[in-house]
């Protein structure tokens, strides 16, 4: 009997492991993840939500062992080409607001890949703000095509686009 509690709480906790968050003073870092890499490919993209319930804050810097150098990025037009620039002041995260690092737009850059991302993998990813400090969070390494984080899937979340 205890067994089949033991089975059905693993079962449980495997349908939430796709959605996880952390919380740091007023900040809340919703779902970390990274898209899966080719082999040979010389850099990754990490994604995440923040969610900021108090002061303007920023999001200074990230680091992990995964690659060389982790730097954030921006995504913008230029012209007809998408390009990308370092963000040398980090990321604004205004008060009361959530600011979503995502596939086409703000990101986390691991260059320098020492190995591939590969899908169902994680690693640790250490967050850097100028007010509320660090923290270190477990990024979920995605399949290669991945769009969106599986806690889009939520309903909950459905109504939470920026607008
Ligand atoms: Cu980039």
């Amino acid at each position: 009997m205890t067994k089949m509690i033991a089975v059905a709480l693993l079962l449980a906790s495997s349908l939430y492991a796709q959605a996880h968050d952390y919380t740091l003073g007023s900040l809340k870092i919703n779902h970390p993840w990274a898209r899966a890499t080719a082999p040979g490919a010389a850099a990754g993209g990490g994604f995440l939500k923040i969610d900021n319930s108090g002061a303007a804050d920023r999001l200074v810097s990230a680091q992990a062992d995964v690659s060389s150098v982790v730097e954030l990025h921006t995504m913008m037009m230029e012209g007809n080409v998408m390009r990308m620039s370092k963000l040398e002041r980090g990321i604004d995260l205004p008060a009361g607001q959530s600011v979503a690092l995502q596939p086409g737009g703000l990101h986390i850059m691991f260059i320098d890949l020492k190995a591939p991302l590969k899908e169902g993998d994680k690693f640790p990813l250490k967050l850097k703000f100028e007010k509320a400090g660090e923290i270190t969070v477990d990024v979920h390494v995605a399949a290669l095509g991945a769009a969106a984080p599986a806690a889009n899937a939520e309903p909950a979340m459905s109504h939470m686009h920026q607008h």
